[in-house]
Order: C-alpha cells, then sequence, then structure tokens
C-alpha cells in the first residue's frame, strides 16, 4: 500500500496521475499548504524542504520525497513507463522538467496569475520565459510524439500537470500545434483524467 501525501497543486497530480497510470492500491493523506500543514514535525520528517509530493511504501516502509524521485520509484516498482532503452532521453526530460520547466512555470503563476501589478520586472521575465518554454516543447514535439522519445513516459507525466495550467498562463496554448496535439492526447487518458481530480472532484482538464 502507497501512501501518498499530497495537495492539489501541479506537483502534486503528478504523483495521482503515476498512481493511476500504474492501478496501484494507495491512500491519500491530505496536507492543507495554505494552513501550513507541511510545516508539521512528522511531515518535516519525511519532507525535510516541507515540500509535498511525497509517498510512503508502507511494504517497503521507505518514504521519498520529490516528485521526479517520486516517478522513478513508482516506475521501478512497476516496471512502467521508465522503459530500459529509453531511459537516458527519460532522464533528461525528466530533470529538465524538474529544474527549469516547473520551477519557471511556477514563478509565472507568482506574479502573472497571484500578484499581478506588483512588479513589472518579474511578470515581463517570467511571461517570456513561459513563452519560450512553449515554444521549445512545441519543437519537441515536431520531432517525437511524446516527450522522451515515441512512448509515453514518467517525463510525460511530469510535465502534464504543468502545461493544464495553460489558461493562467495566457500563451495561447492552441498556437503550438504540436504541443497541443500531446497536450490532447495526454488529457484524453482515463488516468490522467482520474489522476487530475483526485482531490478536487470535478476540476476538469482546461481544453487546449
Ligand atoms: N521540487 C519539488 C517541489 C515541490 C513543491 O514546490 N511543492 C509545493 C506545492 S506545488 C509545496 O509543497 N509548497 C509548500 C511550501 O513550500 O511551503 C517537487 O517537485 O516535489
Amino acid at each position: 500500500m502507497i501512501e501518498l501525501l499530497t495537495a492539489d497543486t501541479p506537483n502534486g497530480k503528478k504523483v495521482s496521475i503515476m498512481l493511476e497510470e500504474i492501478n496501484f492500491e494507495y491512500k491519500v493523506t491530505k496536507i492543507n499548504i495554505n494552513k501550513d500543514e507541511q510545516f508539521k514535525p512528522k511531515f518535516k520528517k519525511i519532507s525535510p524542504f516541507s515540500k509535498i509530493p511525497v509517498i510512503i511504501d508502507h511494504e517497503k516502509k521507505v518514504s521519498v520525497f520529490e516528485s521526479g524521485a517520486i516517478l522513478i520509484y513508482l516506475a521501478e516498482k512497476s516496471g512502467k513507463f521508465y522503459d530500459k532503452e529509453n531511459r537516458i532521453l527519460i532522464n533528461q526530460w525528466l530533470m529538465a522538467q524538474m529544474g527549469y520547466v516547473g520551477p519557471m512555470l511556477g514563478q509565472h503563476h507568482q506574479f502573472h496569475h497571484y500578484n499581478p501589478g506588483k512588479s513589472d520586472f518579474g511578470e515581463n521575465r517570467y511571461f517570456k520565459i513561459c513563452e519560450r518554454i512553449y515554444r521549445e516543447l512545441d519543437e519537441r514535439f515536431a520531432k517525437s510524439k511524446y516527450l522522451a522519445c515515441n512512448d509515453y513516459t514518467i517525463a510525460d507525466i511530469a510535465t502534464f500537470p504543468w502545461i493544464a495550467r495553460h489558461d493562467w498562463h495566457d500563451i495561447g496554448l492552441h498556437k503550438f500545434k504540436n504541443l497541443s496535439r500531446w497536450y490532447e492526447k495526454v488529457s484524453n487518458r482515463d488516468a490522467v483524467k482520474t489522476g487530475y481530480d483526485l482531490l478536487k472532484k470535478g476540476d476538469l482538464i482546461p481544453k487546449a
């Protein structure tokens, strides 16, 4: 049994989507990050930076923090979405999501969506970076069916919930044909739909 400690955010959705994809039995413990539950000592013990998501594998008595590390753990445990032949490609695109796509789009959310009008510099900087990421992903999808290779992998699972915030980004996902094609294909997976609205039932995936 896997326990998922999470909140309704893109990083949290990565793991609920993965758990649905691999069809593992799991239970959810909600961590209310707006009420500072992430700073409770019991949670901090398994998440040193006080961040969701975290999983506990009760069978193995092991906990894992950092969504990328969690996806790798679950992929290795299930033998799915982390094909050995494509592993170098999958690792690169997964790390790019973890180190670049997620953090930059997260800053764009902070300046453009949550705090507009507070910093022209911040708004412009992250708007341009977000636009550039859309362009770069679009170029990738002109060459590859899925992000890392021609198969659906944990790199797609990590990236999808961030692009699913496209209505906050105001870049115009529909203008990026290849990225939109990938987005629609991933959106239509049953496990993605179930994992996406796990904590907020009825929260439909925004259309491209
Ligand atoms: N690199 C981490 C980032 C996790 C993260 O930023 N989590 C946010 C929610 S999306 C969080 O827990 N914020 C609470 C806080 O920082 O206090 C991962 O991918 O797991």
